[in-house]
């Protein structure tokens, strides 16, 4: 699908680096010394200076953070603009708020408070930070990809020209940790990037070769550059810096450079945690005969030298790092960098296999903090120990390119939702809450409203089979370029519309459920960081929100805004199969932050809540929608809905039938279970006949708005109607414990039904039955609540 593009390796391409300003390098290695101070101090503070209440270890990543001091200060203080967007690798934390603090746009406070309530995050995070965070990083591998999607976004956005004039175009940055391409969530983005023919993309990689736990596999990197290079990225492999290049040219220097380039990743780190010493005795062993390396070892007599030499990695030579970039930035090509460095560089457990979690003792700390000439008490102060003048760092920093704005966040506008919003029909055969999910969308992008303009669909692979194909076929696939739909050129019939273009507004992605929630993460980010409010709807089976639930989790804790259409759903689905039904999805739906869960049975249901969601989606307290739904057809109720009933839903439901102030029961159903409760409801009203029948369009919304005013709430207020000592039955397809805290609510005894178990093929009358979901099942709760009296 991809055009075959130019590969970056061919060295023509690159355009010739001009050697950086001396001036400008010795700020930037100034500034750089001082950002690792910061960075180291901020973390010590935490956990050994500021008083601890509850005996647990603070933490924060001292070496971490150390590997990436420089790559990190030729980015933000050198090669970023304001328009750029970075995701910083999650334990560079302190480094990212240490270079803000620089700026002036992070306070000492936050600092002091690094890791406590309210102050600097662990990781950074774009809703609980005040520095103007892009992209929260925390699960590794998923910051990285959101960049991607950012990308696709971004052109998105911009080819469509839905930005306001004087929004540029930024790249997308991310300062990976190289053990995040350990999560296969990150090769799913290359994919997609490559098929969407990203641009504008860096990816630097801080390749220390540690993880976690170890001293991650030699040649790793041979084989993640393959996979770099084989989906259109230049590969940029920074690996030694001005010292080294320069020994390799000195007699002896052939040696020593096969020596280093054949070292194995862990004895490269013992020795760079051993010091000078040892680096001479392993060479005068290993290479010591060979020509010129005598010669070369009395050159750097001094082990300290000796040392500073062999740990001078490209990633810490901000010399080296400043002209890739320079080189870079000439085009767009999406990029690597493979920046070797040494994790803890300049600290004293640099290269120890054990120093992710290591922290300076404080005698450590002291020895540093005199290496840095900070003197006590001096240690928050921006500029102590910098021999170079205030006012000159300061006019430095002031013309840093990427802090020319602040903040960099947009707030666009919110889009109108149409008076008018579509209520399908139903024909005599009823219909499904999927099909109607795809008919409303049908119907918007008939229209000419500004909200179907801004609606962005995206799916899967799954885009036809969750009825998304007519607002597709109506609004076209999204590309970079314009492709024809070959099936439709050549006269093949079909009822799907397949052609791509900038002005589509389907983004179709391949089967990695990942990528679904960070695509949307992206776009319903499209306003705070490229000016154009979007609306992203993305349709995925149900269950499969599971493969994808960190990557969901993620999009709501950046407070991305979308809606999720997730169908079909529980062992409703029937025939298609027990592998694919979902249980627990509902009580995600309930568990998470940041989304609200829906479940109608019927279109006007399902029509309100949409309208409701678009502009939720968009409000200052608002957030993300998710519609669980289901392809089994219902025939419709004939009714209007009213604007009170519509509210009704949207709080989470409504009494069908309400129950006479001395009845002993009444039962409470979600979504696609409406028939059976109400043939139960039916058949029960001959013994009971004040029995209530309640619809629960939204378990989360109630029981959200029960935690937050239990007596005023309006699941209260329902349940009010319901007599003391009633009984309730509840009936979902998911799992019970959706709907069994109802009976907390006012006291009322509970028989709830759902299903927990997995999971077989069948059709509805002997799965219901299976699984106890039917009509005779509710009666049986039904009967064995009022026996229970
Ligand atoms: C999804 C996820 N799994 C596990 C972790 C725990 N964890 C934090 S850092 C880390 C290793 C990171 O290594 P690398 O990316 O190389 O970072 P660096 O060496 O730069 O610290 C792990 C396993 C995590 N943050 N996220
Ligand atoms: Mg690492």
């Amino acid at each position: 699908m991809a055009q075959a593009r130019i590969l970056p390796l061919n060295p023509a391409r690159r355009p010739a680096a001009t050697a950086p300003d001396p001036h400008h390098l010795k700020m930037l290695r100034a500034l750089e010394r001082k950002i690792l101070w910061l960075s180291s101090w901020m973390i010590h503070h935490a956990n050994q200076v500021r008083p601890r209440r509850d005996g647990l270890k603070v933490g924060g990543h001292q070496a971490s953070s150390a590997s990436s001091v420089t790559l990190l200060t030729a980015l933000y203080l050198h090669a970023l603009r304001s328009e750029d967007r970075v995701a910083v690798k999650p334990h560079a934390s302190p480094v990212f708020h240490a270079i803000q603090y620089l700026l002036g746009r992070q306070n000492v406070e936050n600092l002091k408070r690094f890791r406590a309530l309210g102050g600097a995050q662990s990781y950074p995070s774009r809703t609980k930070d005040v520095d103007d965070v892009d992209f929260s990083t925390g699960s590794v591998g998923l910051g990285v990809a959101s960049t991607l999607f950012a990308s696709i976004v971004q052109d998105y956005v911009q080819l469509k020209k839905l930005a306001p004039a004087g929004v540029k175009r930024g790249r997308m940055v991310a300062i990976v940790g190289d053990a995040e391409f350990d999560e296969g969530n990150v090769f799913e983005a290359m994919l997609e990037g490559w098929k969407h023919d990203v641009r504008d993309l860096w990816w630097v990689i801080d390749y220390n070769r540690q993880s976690l736990d170890s001293v991650v596999s030699d040649q790793l990197f041979q084989t993640i550059e393959r996979a770099f290079e084989g989906t259109g990225w230049r590969v940029v492999t920074l690996k030694y810096g001005k010292l080294l290049e320069e020994a390799f040219r000195q007699p002896g220097g052939a040696a020593l450079r096969r020596w280093i380039d054949e070292c194995p990743n862990a004895i490269y780190s013992a020795l760079c945690y051993k010091g000078g010493a040892a680096w001479r005795e392993h060479m005068r062993a290993e290479i010591g005969q060979e020509q010129g390396v005598a010669e070369l070892l009395a050159r750097y007599n001094d082990d300290d030298a000796l040392h500073r030499l062999m740990t001078n990695l490209a990633g810490h030579d901000i010399e080296s790092i400043v002209e890739a970039f320079d080189a870079a930035a000439a085009d767009d090509t999406p990029t690597c960098f493979i920046a070797y460095t040494i994790k803890g560089f300049g600290l004293p457990f640099a290269g120890h296999k054990d120093n992710h979690a290591g922290i300076m003792s404080d005698a450590q700390m002291s020895a540093f903090r005199d290496g840095m000439g900070v003197r006590p008490g001096e240690e928050w102060e921006r500029f102590a120990g910098m021999d170079l003048a205030v006012p000159e760092i300061e006019r430095f920093l002031k013309d840093v390119p990427f802090a020319r704005q602040f903040p960099r966040r947009y707030a666009p506008k919110s889009v109108p939702v149409p008076g008018d919003f579509p209520v399908p029909a139903a024909g005599s055969k009823g219909m499904s809450t999927q099909e109607g999910f795809g008919r409303i969308l049908y119907d918007l992008a008939g229209g000419s409203s500004e909200l179907a303009a801004r609606i962005v669909t995206t799916s899967p692979d799954v885009t036809v089979s969750t009825n998304l194909g007519g607002w597709v076929n109506r609004r076209g696939l999204f590309d970079r370029r314009d492709r024809s739909d070959v099936f439709k050129a050549e006269k093949v019939v079909s009822a799907q519309t397949w052609a791509m273009s900038p002005s589509g507004q389907h983004v179709e992605l391949g089967i990695a459920e990942n990528n679904l929630f960070l695509m949307l993460a992206a776009a319903g980010l499209a306003g705070p960081l490229f000016g154009a409010r979007l609306l992203p709807v993305g349709t995925l089976y149900d269950p499969f929100i599971e493969r994808g639930l960190d990557a969901l989790n993620y999009a709501c804790y950046q407070d991305s805004r979308f809606m999720l259409a997730a169908t079909p759903a529980g062992i409703t689905l029937a025939p298609e199969g027990g592998a694919h039904q979902s249980i627990a999805t509902p009580l995600i739906g309930i568990g998470q932050p940041g989304l609200s869960y829906f479940e109608p049975a019927y279109i006007d249901e399902l029509s309100a809540i949409m309208e409701w969601g678009f502009g939720h989606m968009q409000a200052e307290e608002g957030g993300s929608v998710y519609l669980r739904l289901s392809t089994r057809p219902l025939s419709q109720p004939e009714r209007r809905l009213d604007a009170r009933r519509k509210a009704e839903i949207v709080e989470g439901g409504y009494w069908v039938k309400p129950p006479s102030p001395d009845t002993d029961l009444a039962i409470a159903y979600v979504g696609a279970l409406a028939p059976e409760a109400a043939e139960a409801h039916r058949q029960i009203l001959e013994d009971v006949p004040g029995a209530g029948l309640l619809a629960i369009t939204s378990p989360d919304r109630l029981h959200a708005g029960w935690q937050e005013d239990p007596h005023g709430s309006h699941v209260s207020r329902l349940l009010g109607s319901l007599a003391p000592g009633a009984g309730l039955v509840t009936v979902i397809d998911g799992h019970p414990a959706t709907l069994s805290w109802l009976g907390s609510v006012r006291g009322h005894r509970i028989r709830a039904l759902g299903v927990d178990r997995f999971g077989q093929s069948g059709d509805i009358p002997d799965l219901y039955r299976e699984y106890g979901l039917d009509a005779e099942a509710i009666l049986d709760a039904a009967a064995a609540l009022c026996l229970g009296r």
